[in-house]
């Protein structure tokens, strides 16, 4: 046995521990998981296999933009994914990365589902929707099977998937917590308990087109090849302390300056990489200036980025109107609104 399939075996048996492998109590699992954006960024694992990160990091839930899946057995003699109404081929990675993460939840090895998830954002786009598609598959898992796991297990099993998946099983701010221990019983999403009404998000798509290199491979390459990688689990340990203290006391410029530093440090530490990685293009660029501009002018808005060119703006619900007027196309998302339903709201959900 080589490596991956000893590490492989481990995961299996660890998640076992969590789980009877038992034929469904339901004929279908249905759930919705929201898009989370990262305050303080997650870039670079200590273990690829176990999905397990080098520094902690920490996120807003986006209300209701996220993915809802619904899952059930299939005849087929392979897993069917629909993503947004599409059959996915088989061949594509996306259909691949879901079908192994799958394989370690099959109850008996000619078990196959069906798969049907909706995204109401751009997919692959910097905007992680990857992160609430796993995070709904192990909800909707978790009700087709009944497993009644507890939010700390579920946020486990969807950090296998992709790592800031963990963060997607809650709404408002939630830490992932990096962990100790190698095989990641400790590397899971914590919520904070923290309400801020008057927080406000503001999604500047530039592009949606599927991005230049995966997150995944980006940030491998990062912690392999930049000089700059022990500076920047620094710069995390302290920026994370500055927001957590800015959400603590709702203290918005210092919330909006250390996210705003944090994004900004990420994008130059992949500068750093060999060969550089930029996400950023002309029109990412000039709406930093923009943002800039209008701070100046005397107007609190900030923004970060995530491993794509769109950016997301941080402001306060007073401001909303000055920015729609500056940004024609921002979508805005009050993450403490209205949207404020549990997960998975039908019997046998997440506790
Ligand atoms: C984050 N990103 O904290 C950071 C900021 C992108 C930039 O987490 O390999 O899709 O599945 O663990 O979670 C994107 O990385 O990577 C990400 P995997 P993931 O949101």
């Amino acid at each position: 046995m080589n490596d991956t399939t000893i590490s492989l075996t481990l995961i299996k048996s660890m998640i076992r521990r969590f789980i009877a492998p038992t034929a469904p109590k339901k004929d279908r699992g249905q759930a919705f998981a929201p898009v989370n954006i990262a305050l303080c960024k997650y870039w670079g694992k200590r273990d690829a296999l176990w999905n397990l990160p080098e520094t902690n990091s920490l996120s807003i839930s986006l209300g209701s933009l996220g993915a809802t899946t619904q899952i059930q057995l299939s005849d087929a003699s392979h897993d069917q994914i629909f993503l947004n109404g599409e059959l996915i081929s088989a061949s594509t990675p996306f259909a691949k990365r879901t079908t192994s993460f799958l394989d370690l939840f099959r109850h008996s090895e000619s078990t196959y589902y069906h798969i049907e998830t909706t995204v109401n954002v751009p997919v692959a786009a910097g905007l992680a929707s990857s992160a609430a598609g796993f995070a709904a598959l192990v909800l909707a898992l978790n009700h087709l099977y009944d497993w009644q796991l507890e939010s700390k297990q579920l946020s486990i099993l969807a950090r296998l998937g992709s790592g800031s998946a963990c963060r997607s099983i809650w709404h408002g701010f939630v830490e992932w917590h990096k962990g100790e221990e190698v095989t990641g019983a400790d590397s899971h999403g914590v919520p904070m308990m923290d309400i801020w009404p008057a927080l406000r998000l503001g999604l500047l798509i530039v592009s949606a087109e599927c991005k230049s290199i995966s997150s995944r491979l980006a940030m491998e390459k990062t912690r392999a090849t930049s000089l700059f990688y022990p500076a920047w689990k620094d710069c995390v340990t302290q920026d994370l302390a500055r927001i957590k203290e800015a959400i603590s006391t709702q203290n918005f410029v210092k919330l909006g300056e250390a996210s705003e530093a944090n994004a900004q440090a990420l994008h130059a530490l992949m500068m750093t990489t060999l060969p550089s990685i930029v996400y950023a293009n002309a029109d990412t660029v000039a709406l930093w200036h923009k943002v800039w501009a209008l701070r100046a002018e005397g107007c609190p808005v900030y923004f970060t980025q995530d491993a794509g060119p769109n950016l997301k703006l941080l402001f306060q619900a007073q401001d909303t109107e000055r920015l729609l007027l500056a940004f024609k196309d921002l979508k805005v998302i009050a993450p403490f609104g209205s949207f404020q339903a549990p997960l998975v709201s039908f019997e046998g959900g997440q506790k």
